[in-house]
């Protein structure tokens, strides 16, 4: 619609305030209760403007169709002047002195003098977390943060108390910053105008919305977050060469201005005393510092000398999803065109290997189905084993808006009580390792009650059959006895998902880490295709939530031993011969080791030469005493680490990288969207990116890789593999986010997949009729309970970054969630230490006792190595991709003794040989 500001027309879309006609209009207005990523209060009144005659604050009033708005008038432009100063002269002396604040610069812009801030100080300080405080003399009862905090993180922990003049914000429950429910998403000190809310520290007082001139000696680097798979764009903003703050990029494709305590705050390692500066080589069982030269030259000797034992394939590597997809990219090429072996692997292996198999199988690519964008349409989203609220928490707060306020009805299916089924309409509990069983529970009632889409069916599905009489033995009450799901929860569940016109199906590591975790993607793909709700306009298919920074970049680069870049089969001549034409080498034919595979390579001695880049596969890979035998025996273990992880502690070479904020290439989010990773920083001491050092050991061995330069490296691979061809640096410096399948640099990647046929090969979705199988580990008498492993919110999988940051403060320890009744069948008191023990090894964490988890039911993170979580998970996997079984485990829990003498367990140094 067209309105006139100032004289001139505008056009706006309907339902505009006049706030957005103005700055259409090119007017900026002071707008201190307002952020565009907020809903609107009106309450500061400092965007008044003259509508149609009328005084009005111009947030809340509509825009109207030939409506006139004035701003420029005198009278209009003093009654704002006049409402910035009412408000600051509240505030104590200083309060807009020096700040820098939102607050300052308008008070700047308008000629108010700081002497006009005259109020009484005294309304006291809260210092007590690490990352958020608060100085409540400055607050000016906005509201901005708690409507941050409700409408954006939806955590609520906000609230505005007092009256008039006292109002200031506070945590809703009463107490301390530090003891109420704030997740640290950052939001709050990201929108707050006063710098009453600030991030301590040398970062206090910057936002988003401080413009670049206000501290021209910062500079600022766009980038990716290098913690989980959600790929939120950041501002790095450094001074001198010290990073002073993270910051949300408003326009982050993912995340628009939200970010999570991890990405904003979890930076602390970067400076740690503990960041390894210079290599390290064993000599006399010892890690010593050397040059460079010397840890190169002893790697070269090594990978020769396992080569002349054992040939090309008793040499494998264990390729990083932290790092980049161009390091990635030349670890494979590494292993194939240097060495010869198919040898590498990557932590999707213990990760999301059952989603690439499930989703190829079902639909034909390696990947989500849908954009997470699509999203924003779902009318019902299906969270089936995944925790987003603590482990993807922008994604998790985007799902729970839709749910608050998008009218999307939820269904989550968890064994335990997590964040977002507290809004769900429908919580199934399965037991651990049902889900195929669930899964076709569901299906069973889709086609029951006419659910299910038949002229999909014909036209776009296979398995149809075969599966409809497999679902005949999945009746609600034969699922209930296997999954302990009530007969009538599945039956509302499945009406919800069926009955929905745009359902989406999200899912995470609840469905992979079991023993038949590829069947638990399928069965769950099953639903979407049953609904035909995957590859059209009616639904948003089938999305796994993957976890690291760059784990869906690690496979898409080829970092598999089945898979060169662009998942053609290393097994396929065709995928191989155009590989071997860009690399000029032949390339070995009989696909390599996978991590589990490497390990028992290396305890039989057929594995003579390990190379395990940016993964602690002593703390986060299962039944740790076993890898931990298997690097002890491996002659040569060579470890790329940030610090001296328990798995480098066992190396025999320790190469010094840099970090996500040091380094340059790109990162594949979870919906497949390549985007930019840019150094801010520089790597401490001698420290070098995996890039430079994959180059480095390739030249001591006499060989050059190519591909100088990240960009390079990117390009090169589009030639390798035509699904990635259009993309290139150049292409996201300038479109900032390119997802793939994307074959031509003149034409967008696609986001919503399969809209006309689907990639198997014969077009079609592919159901699945596997059945029912139960879980590798079952209770017994001597193991009565089952452990389930995860994710806690504050810190990341080993917690080599987060614990060396302020999350320390957050979370110190891991502790073990168990149900009152269990609590006291064995005698445990809250808080107070106990010994768990498996078949596989034993672990000591601090109970907490709770409903979250179900009786019979225990669960824990892993984020501390030192409480040896992972010694007493199994070496049960998945049977078709060997992905670990994390989530069931039997054991047994007893309170600890009061000496720790029940520690026990392989951690520590690696004796001498
Ligand atoms: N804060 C934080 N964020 C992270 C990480 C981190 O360590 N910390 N790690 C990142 C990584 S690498 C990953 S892969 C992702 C993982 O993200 P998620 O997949 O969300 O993480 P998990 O907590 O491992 O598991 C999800 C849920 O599966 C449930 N579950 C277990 N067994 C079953 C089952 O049989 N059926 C069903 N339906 N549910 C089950 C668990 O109770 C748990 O709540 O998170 C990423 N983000
Ligand atoms: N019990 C249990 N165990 C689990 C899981 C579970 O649910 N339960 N989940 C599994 C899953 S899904 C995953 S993904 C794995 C994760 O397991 P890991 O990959 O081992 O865990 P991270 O802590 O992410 O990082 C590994 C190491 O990389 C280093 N690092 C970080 N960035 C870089 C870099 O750029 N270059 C180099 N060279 N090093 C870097 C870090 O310091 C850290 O020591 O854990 C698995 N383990
Ligand atoms: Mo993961």
């Amino acid at each position: 619609m067209r309105l006139e500001v100032d004289g001139r027309p505008v056009d706006v879309a309907e339902g505009s305030s006049l706030l957005a006609a103005v700055e259409a209009a090119g007017v900026r207005l002071p707008t201190l209760c307002h952020d565009d990523r907020l809903t609107p209060s009106g309450s500061c009144r400092t965007c008044l403007v003259r509508a149609d005659g009328r005084v009005a604050a111009a947030c809340v009033t509509p825009a109207t169709a030939g409506g006139t708005v004035e701003t420029g008038g005198e009278d209009i432009a003093a009654l704002r002047r006049d409402a910035v100063e009412i408000i600051v002269s509240a505030l104590p002396p200083g309060a807009v002195d020096g700040t820098g604040s939102e607050l300052a610069r308008l008070c700047a812009s308008l000629d108010i003098r700081p002497g006009t801030a005259a109020g009484t100080p005294g309304r006291g300080r809260d210092t007590s977390h690490p990352f958020v405080h608060l100085d409540a003399d400055l607050c000016i009862a906005c509201g901005r943060c708690v409507r941050m905090c409700s409408e954006v993180q939806g955590t609520f922990a906000l609230t505005l108390t007092g009256r008039g003049a006292d109002t200031v914000v506070a945590p809703g429950t009463g107490g301390l910053w530090a003891e109420s429910d704030c997740v640290a998403c950052g939001g709050c000190v990201d929108t707050c105008p006063t710098g009453a809310i600030t991030e301590p520290g040398p970062g206090s007082g910057l936002t988003s919305a401080t413009p670049r001139a206000a501290r021209p000696d910062t500079v600022r680097t766009r980038t990716t977050c290098g913690y989980c798979g959600v790929g939120c764009t950041l501002e790095a903003v450094t001074r001198d060469g010290e990073l002073t703050a993270v910051l949300p990029a408003r326009d982050g494709p993912v995340n628009r201005g939200h970010a999570c305590v991890k990405g904003r705050f979890a930076h602390g390692f970067l400076v740690s005393p503990e960041r390894l500066t210079e290599p390290l080589v064993r000599r006399n069982g010892r890690l010593e510092p050397v040059s460079w030269d010397e840890a190169l030259r002893r790697v070269a000797d090594g990978v020769r000398q396992a080569v002349a034992e054992g040939g090309p394939d008793a040499v494998a590597a264990i390729s990083s999803a932290r790092a980049t997809n161009e390091e990635n990219y030349l670890v494979q090429k590494f292993l194939r065109v240097v060495i010869g072996t198919n040898n590498v692997d990557n932590c999707s292996r213990l990760c999301h290997s059952p989603s690439a198999a499930g989703l190829t199988a079902a639909f034909g690519h390696s990947g989500g189905t849908d954009s997470f964008d699509d999203l924003e349409r779902a009318d019902c989203l299906l969270v089936v084993g995944a925790n987003p609220a603590e482990a993807h928490p922008v994604v998790g707060a985007r799902l729970l808006q839709r749910v608050l306020h998008g009218g999307a009805r939820l269904v989550v299916a968890d064994p335990r009580a997590v964040g977002l089924a507290q809004h769900a309409d429908v919580h199934l509990r399965p037991r651990p390792g049902t889900n195929v069983a669930l899964c076709h529970g569901l299906a069973h009632v889709l086609l029951a009650e006419g659910l299910a889409d038949e002229e999909f069916l014909t036209h776009r599905a296979k398995g149809l059959p075969e599966l409809a009489s497999l679902l005949e033995d999945y009746r609600p009450d034969r699922v209930f006895e296997l999954t302990g799901v009530p007969a009538g929860e599945l039956v509302s569940a499945a009406r919800i998902y069926g009955r929905a016109r745009r359902p989406a199906i999200v899912y995470g590591l609840g469905v992979t880490e079991h023993l038949h975790g590829t069947d638990g993607v399928r069965a769950l793909a099953n639903l979407a295709i049953l609904c035909g709700a995957v590859g059209t306009d009616h639904g948003c298919g089938v999305i796994p939530l993957r976890g690291q920074n760059n784990v869906q970049g690690a496979s898409d680069m080829g970092a598999l031993p089945d898979f060169l870049p662009g998942y053609g089969r290393v097994a396929d001549p065709g995928a191989r011969s155009r590989a071997e034409e860009v690399w000029g080498a032949s390339l070995p034919e009989r696909p390599g080791l996978r991590i589990p595979e490497m390990f028992a390579g290396a305890r039989a001695g057929t594995v003579r030469a390990l190379w395990i880049i940016g993964e602690d596969v002593c703390a986060t890979d299962p039944d740790s005493n076993r890898v931990a035998e298997a690097l002890d025996v491996c002659p040569l273990v060579v470890c790329n680490e940030l610090f001296l992880s328990g798995t480098a502690r066992r190396a025999d070479v320790v190469l010094p990288a840099a970090s996500w904020l040091e380094k340059d290439g790109s990162f594949v989010n979870f919906d497949r969207r390549f985007q930019r990773v840019r150094p801010a920083l520089s790597p401490p001491g001698s420290a070098r990116s995996d890039f430079d050092i994959l180059h480095a050991v390739a030249r001591a061995l006499g060989a050059d890789l190519g591909c100088p330069a990240p960009a390079d490296a990117l390009e090169e691979c589009g030639r390798t593999a035509p699904v990635f061809a259009g993309v290139s640096h150049t292409r996201l410096d300038r479109e900032g986010a390119v997802p793939w399948p994307c074959p031509d640099p003149g034409r967008p990647g696609e986001a919503k997949l399969y809209r006309e046929s689907f990639a198997t090969p014969d077009g079609r979705a592919h159901l699945a009729a596997v059945p029912y199988l139960p879980p590798g580990e079952q209770p017994d008498d001597d193991y009565p309970l089952v452990l389930v492993t995860g994710r806690r919110w504050a810190h990341y999988n080993s917690g080599s970054m987060t614990r060396r940051s302020g999350n320390l403060e957050l979370a110190s320890t891991d502790w073990l969630d168990l149900h009152p009744d269990d609590a006291a069948r064995y005698g445990v008191g809250d808080g107070r230490p106990v010994v768990v023990e498996s078949r596989h090894g034993r672990a000591r964490l601090i109970a907490r006792i709770g409903h979250e988890v179900s009786p019979g039911e225990v669960f824990c993170a892993f984020h501390f190595p030192a409480s040896g979580v992972n010694r007493l998970t199994s070496g049960h996997a998945d049977t078709v991709t060997s992905c670990p079984e994390y989530k069931v485990t039997a054991v047994h829990v007893a309170p600890a003794l009061p000496d720790s003498a029940d520690t026990a367990g392989t951690h520590g140094r690696r004796g001498g040989r």
